[in-house]
């Protein structure tokens, strides 16, 4: 089957496009020039397409960039991080709100994943609920790369989703993976050719529609508590909290930062 017409309830906004058709939800980044940067104004049109397809009564959310797209998304922006002595990933943070909103969508989201995956753009794309790629997907998990101290939430969902020395790998190295070893370690689902990949995630996401909503709703909101259901004592939390403001605050974090808006590589000092 292919995939849904041209919807009759398309929005086309600054930087994304989203439609709703047979009660399927596509939301395609559409900001190339800044290879679909996670930042405020994107994440804003982001949650504002959900609420839309969440007050229409979508079935099945596809979060996908435009085809043959080379990069998926670049992840966080790195220019809205803050500069120091700040949480780059608190709470609040776009890159949080991006990953609550689809973790709390009350039907399942699909990422369909053609492109580089890079830094929290691989959360986003492993917290939504069935990730299909072509062959031209690539994960890179970056911290490391700019000096950012990763958020507890953020390195549990990714240990929740992946083998735990993929994960450290990734942490560690900020190399990309590609398409295969991505569904080997369980960031994708599927792997499909980059011909098939719409037919493929369309048919999918059809098939959810015609099952039972509210059975789907609960269930993946059981899955997403249970999944957090992980005792953390107040002080193991705080020690967290300490280790990651050691980083936040220090010189490398400003070193990291700079060096990617400079263009250069950056030079770290451990401080
Ligand atoms: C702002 C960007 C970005 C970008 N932000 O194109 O995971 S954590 O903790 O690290 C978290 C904080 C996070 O997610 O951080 C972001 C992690 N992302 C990365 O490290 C990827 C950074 N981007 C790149 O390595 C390259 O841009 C890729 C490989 C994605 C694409 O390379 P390509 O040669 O195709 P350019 O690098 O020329 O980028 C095109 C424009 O997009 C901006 C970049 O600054 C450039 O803007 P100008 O044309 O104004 O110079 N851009 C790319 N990524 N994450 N801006």
């Amino acid at each position: 089957m292919l995939p849904p017409r041209r919807g009759n309830e398309v929005t086309i906004m600054a930087l994304i496009r989203s439609e709703l058709e047979d009660r399927i939800g596509t939301i395609t980044f559409d900001n190339d020039t800044k290879r679909n940067a996670l930042n405020s104004a994107l994440i804003g049109e982001m949650m504002r397409a959900l609420a839309a397809f969440k007050a229409q009564g979508a079935r099945c959310v596809v979060l996908r960039a435009r085809k043959g797209a080379k990069v998926w998304s670049a992840g966080h922006d790195i220019s809205e991080l803050p500069r120091s002595g700040r949480d780059p990933l608190a709470y609040n943070d776009t890159l949080e709100v991006a990953i609550r909103g689809v973790r709390e969508f009350p039907a399942p989201v699909i990422a369909m994943i053609e492109g580089g995956v890079w830094g929290g753009a691989v959360e986003l794309a492993i917290c939504c609920d069935i990730p299909i790629g072509s062959p031209t997907a690539t994960f890179a998990i970056t911290p490391a790369r700019i000096g950012v101290p990763y958020n507890p939430a953020g390195i549990l969902r990714i240990m929740n989703e992946i083998d735990l020395s993929v994960a450290k790998e990734m942490f560690f190295t900020a190399k990309p993976i590609d398409a295969t070893r991505a569904m080997a370690v369980g960031i994708l689902n599927h792997l499909v050719p980059t011909e098939d990949l719409e037919t493929f995630t369309y048919d999918m996401a059809r098939t959810i529609t015609e099952l039972s909503p509210l059975a789907i709703e609960v269930m993946k909101e059981q899955v997403r508590l249970l999944a957090n259901a992980r005792p953390l004592s107040p002080e193991t939390f705080e020690r967290i909290q300490g280790l990651r403001r050691r980083v936040y605050d220090s010189h490398d974090y400003q070193e990291g930062i700079a060096a990617f808006e400079e263009k250069r590589k950056p030079q770290w000092t451990g401080r």
